[in-house]
């Protein structure tokens, strides 16, 4: 039942405007509830607290017991020589620097301790201790062996012979995981980048040794007294985000693939009205596969199903919020809820049974809103608990997951007449097909009996595709929820440049309608378009979730080698751009598409402009070591066209810029002889 709060409280606390929060009608709607409950939500707060206006410029240094050291850029700039230093002597440089990196290690870890536990599952399912995890993707189980130099085929009596794949997967297991923390040698993915990419980051010494001491060493340096010369601190924070993108995220796609299968186009559909009124509804919301996998396998038994029923249920329905909704969506067509801010608002449609949740970007406000309605709140996982006395923890373990799965899908189902009065879903949901990756985008673009990326790089050249926008991301609140994203996409894709979306960015496109080959004829531009009708996809290509940002820079390496396009990731007509960041991980996330030699740019902060040289180092200085840089940009037509510029730049040195005119001044052509 509600306990609606004080409502003399609630009448003086300033609230959020719906309109403004968010474009999304049923965010709006959910808001709207929500106050009419008294329960208050991250849009709120938002209203209530104004950010630091230090911290938002990067320059405030808490490593040491001496500060916090504040050093604020003086309004209208700094004149002559900045004198600005901490304690110690640090200078803003310095202190923006090391927390920048300090960012990078935090996300790199994210990732990559998601991708650890996604090798620790892989390597009880390849020694068959588990029955609930199993090899399901052999092809790519193959693929992986050979960039961990694990052998396919074995000599017997003078003949190559296809190796026992249990054996292997043995093997690549164990080589994953070394490359967490291997004592010699670099990591292997690296080399999966285009070679001259290679080559470049041996030169600027910046190839991953192993993926933790990547991370730790950023904690050393950035230390009190260690490193102070930000150049220096960037060159590790460029090498720790190529650890997590070359490396942790790229493994735990591999893997996750390998284990649950390898994503094809798949239908579903978007936004809170997935949830169902007369069915059991169970949010996953959290980032591993490793629980939502046994939580689908679980739900879907008839046994399930008919004990939902047993209980007044019409069946259970099973939807996600962040990257777990992403995952659940590309191997399984479950459909998404929402995305991150919007989970709070999940449980305010009163109809949510359970809210089960693992690791990252899970607000802890999330106890005191179940608190209000008959949700059971359910953590899983040893690492993220709440303190909260409201939530349970079930905690799932490998070695009995379909128990721990089983048990939860029950306690859902054994909430559902528990629910009050206060059920209101909002209806809008909107069609979407999603699951592409590396390998479909090769099938669609190439064709059945021809798979490859000539075809894409072939409508590059031509010009009817302009160039690839890569736009991943979260939401954050200190901007109207969504707006960036949808703008920013819609303004690429009418461009003619095609988008690769992850993350909260591709939940806010489904939401949106623009993952429909339909969505084509309306929002592109003729040559997009064209494409997209021809092939049957959507202008905006749903590839997963934010550790699946690794299948963007695969599919960067494929065009790279499908060739007619430069020879480096930082020839190619691409940009990056993560309009709504938040997270650490974006960060780690921006940095390595930087360091992949990728444009990009974000939105909303950067917390970087209390330091002007930094920030110039990495925003242009960083092109000519890379020939990728950073950029920040608030506005979303100019995010958009700022990226839109980038492409055009890399279409002239490629030589291509003249086709894409003559496309234009035919079509216009023709369309005046035919007005004539
Ligand atoms: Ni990415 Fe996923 Fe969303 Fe941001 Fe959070 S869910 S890992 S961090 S908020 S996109």
């Amino acid at each position: 039942m509600v306990q609606k709060k004080d409502a003399e409280e609630s009448k003086t606390k300033k609230l959020a405007d719906p309109v403004a929060a968010t474009i999304d009608l049923a965010s709006q709607q959910m808001i709207e509830r929500a106050h009419e409950l008294g329960i208050e939500t991250a849009f709120d707060r938002a209203v209530a607290m104004k950010p630091c206006n230090i911290g938002t410029q990067g320059i405030c240094c808490k490593n040491c017991g001496m500060g916090p050291c504040r050093l604020p850029l003086p309004k209208g700039g700094i004149e002559g020589e900045d004198t600005r230093k901490g304690i110690c002597g640090a200078t803003p440089n310095t202190i923006a620097a090391r927390n920048f990196i300090r960012m990078i290690a935090g996300g790199a870890a994210a990732h990559s301790d998601h991708g650890r536990s996604v090798a620790e599952v892989f390597m009880s399912a390849a020694r068959k201790e588990t029955d609930a995890y199993k090899i399901k993707d052999t092809r790519k189980l193959l693929e992986v062996a050979q960039w961990l130099g694990v052998d396919t085929t074995v000599a017997v009596d003078g003949q190559q012979l296809d190796r026992d794949t249990d054996e292997i997967a043995v093997e690549v297991g164990e080589k994953a995981l070394n490359e967490w923390g291997k004592a010699e040698g670099e990591l292997l993915f690296a080399k999966r980048a285009p070679q001259s990419r290679y080559e470049l980051w041996k030169k600027q010494g910046v190839v991953p040794r192993n993926i933790d001491r990547e991370i730790v060493e950023i904690m050393h340096r950035t230390h009190i007294g260690v490193d102070q010369d930000y150049k220096n601190l960037m060159k590790q924070g460029t090498r720790a985000a190529i650890a997590d993108g070359w490396g942790g995220s790229m493994l735990a796609t591999d893997l996750q693939d390998i284990l649950f299968g390898t994503p094809y186009p798949v239908a579903s559909e978007a936004n809170l009205g997935v949830m169902k009124e007369d069915m059991v509804n169970i949010v996953i919301h959290g980032h591993e596969p490793v629980l939502s996998e046994m939580i689908i396998a679980v739900a879907q038994t008839r046994k399930m199903e008919e004990y939902a029923k047993s209980k007044g249920a019409k069946g259970i329905q099973l939807s996600g919020i962040c990257c777990t909704a992403n995952e659940m969506l590309q191997r399984h067509g479950v459909p998404l809820c929402g995305t991150f801010l919007q989970q709070e608002l999940a449980i305010i449609t009163g109809a949510c049974d359970a809210m089960v949740v693992d690791i990252q970007c899970i607000f802890q406000n999330l106890a005191n809103v179940a608190k209000c309605f008959h949700t059971k709140l359910i953590t899983t996982h040893p690492i993220a608990r709440m303190e909260q006395d409201n939530v349970l923890h079930i905690e799932f373990d490998e070695h009995h997951a379909l128990e721990d799965a089983e048990r939860t899908v029950k306690l859902a189902i054994d909430n559902f007449e528990n629910r009050g009065a206060e059920v209101m879903i909002p209806t809008q949901k909107s069609p979407i097909v999603a699951g592409f990756g590396v390998e479909s985008v090769e099938y669609h673009l190439g064709g059945t009996f021809r798979g490859s990326y000539y075809t894409l790089n072939d409508n590059i050249i031509n010009g009817r595709i302009r160039g690839i926008g890569g736009v991943v991301g979260c939401n954050n609140v200190r901007t109207k929820h969504n707006e960036g994203h949808i703008r920013i996409v819609k303004e690429l894709i009418k461009n003619d440049v095609i988008v690769l979306t992850t993350g909260c960015n591709a939940i806010a496109c489904a939401m949106e309608g623009l993952l429909t080959p339909e969505s084509a004829k309306v929002f592109c531009g003729p040559g997009l378009a064209e494409v997209c009708e021809t092939v049957g996809i959507p202008p905006v290509l749903h590839l997963g979730s934010c550790v699946d940002n690794s299948r963007i820079l695969l599919a960067a390496a494929e065009v790279v080698k499908a060739g007619g396009l430069g020879n480096d990731i930082s020839e190619l007509p691409a940009a990056g751009s993560a309009p709504e960041w938040m997270s650490e991980k974006a960060i780690s996330i921006g940095h390595y598409f930087v360091a992949s030699g990728v444009y990009t740019v974000f939105g909303v902060t950067l917390p970087v402009s209390g330091a002007p040289v930094f920030q110039k180092y990495i925003f242009e200085e960083f092109e000519k070591l890379y020939g990728g840089m950073w950029d920040l940009e608030v506005d979303p037509i100019k995010h958009a066209h700022k990226m839109i510029a980038h492409i055009d730049k890399k279409r002239q040195a490629l030589g291509i810029d003249r086709t894409r005119e003559r496309i234009l001044v035919d079509m216009a052509a023709r369309r005046e002889l035919e007005s004539a």
